[in-house]
């Protein structure tokens, strides 16, 4: 029974099934856009044909192990109230709607947003390592590719290396670049890329920042003088603020998450790594507590390894 539930869990959240959501959406981008990649039959899943109510810790148990947290966990299992001989397939389409209203945020399209702001200033925070440079790259790429203008202002000066690396991004991509000197105020750097963005008529302005500073300076106060100096070029800016998450951290996601929101006000999540990891399960989590969009996900290095994320098909690719 237990390995039974098991191979549930994988098919449910584990790898398995979020890797196959991975590679359909990258093998197959005009497919996946057009409907839901559709997941192989599970053979347990034909073999399941009541779910009894005695059997919900186990419920409870692969929920855990995709890394859906324990508050979470809980919430969902209260929400699918699981009847006593009620179908495992019943059973899932209720768990598979409540899954899709967690990740459901009241947000604003991004088109909307490009419509309304010219340019729209996005300003992507995160910890050291968690994928902020090379989003930056894939979605200059993304939003290129549907006719926008794009500046990339590249706003950590601190780490060696970290403006070249953006730069190396804007040039394969072909989007115009905005920067100051290594070690250069980070905010004149913002500053001077929302005016540039600004003065040529930009559509989209992406701001890189630093993911860890000198030991004694602290990562929060220094993000929060980087937006208000944008406020002096456009006062609603940023506009959005997108906290990026190494998806392969799991349930520690949260915790960070919270820092971040608590000191900037987020807007939007995107998350990395989806490709190599089997704890994706915790963008539930975040997503409910912060009551946040997931705007893209990451799923690998490359300029076109970002996917608009869509609750309904996340799910339905999971769950199957
Ligand atoms: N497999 C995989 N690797 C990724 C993904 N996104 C980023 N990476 C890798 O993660 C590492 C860190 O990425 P960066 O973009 O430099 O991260 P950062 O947040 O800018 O890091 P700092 O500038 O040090 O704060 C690099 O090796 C990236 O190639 C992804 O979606 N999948
Ligand atoms: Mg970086």
């Amino acid at each position: 029974m237990m390995s039974l539930y098991l191979t549930i869990g994988a098919a449910v959240l584990g790898a398995g099934a979020l890797v196959g959501w991975v590679i359909s959406k990258k093998k197959k981008p005009a497919a996946a856009a057009a409907g839901a990649p559709a997941p192989k039959a599970n053979p347990f899943f034909s073999k399941i044909k009541k779910l009894h109510a005695e059997d919900v810790s186990k419920l409870e148990e692969v929920l855990l192990e995709g890394d859906l947290g324990a508050a979470t966990t809980d919430y969902l299992l209260s929400q699918i109230k699981v009847a006593s001989g009620e179908s495992f397939e019943k059973t899932k389409e209720s768990l598979g709607h409540e899954m899709v209203a967690l990740l459901k945020t009241p947000d604003r399209s991004l088109d909307t947003l490009l419509e309304q702001n010219h340019p729209l200033v996005i300003s992507i925070v995160g910890i050291n390592g968690a994928g902020k440079t090379t989003t930056i790259g894939k979605l200059a790429n993304y939003f290129k590719s549907s006719g926008k203008k794009v500046l990339l202002g590249a706003g950590d000066t601190f780490r060696a290396g970290a403006i070249a690396q953006l730069k190396t991004w804007a040039d394969r991509v072909g989007v115009d670049f905005v920067t100051g000197r290594e070690g250069a105020d980070p905010g004149a750097v913002a500053f001077d890329s929302v005016a540039a963005g600004k003065a040529r008529g930009m559509d989209v302005v992406l701001l890189d920042t630093a993911g860890r500073l000198h030991t004694k300076s602290n990562l929060m106060e220094e993000l929060k003088k980087i937006h208000k100096v944008v406020k002096k070029v456009i006062p609603e800016a940023p506009h959005e603020t997108w906290l990026v998450l190494d998806g392969t951290l799991g349930q520690n996601s949260l915790n960070q998450a919270k820092e971040f929101q608590q000191s900037l006000g987020l807007t939007g999540l995107v998350v990395t790594k989806l490709d190599g990891t089997a704890k994706g399960g915790a963008i539930f989590p975040v997503s409910r507590e912060l009551s946040l969009p997931v705007r893209f996900v990451g799923v690998g290095e490359a300029v076109e390894d970002l996917i608009p994320f869509e609750p309904e098909k996340f799910v339905q690719a999971i769950l199957g």
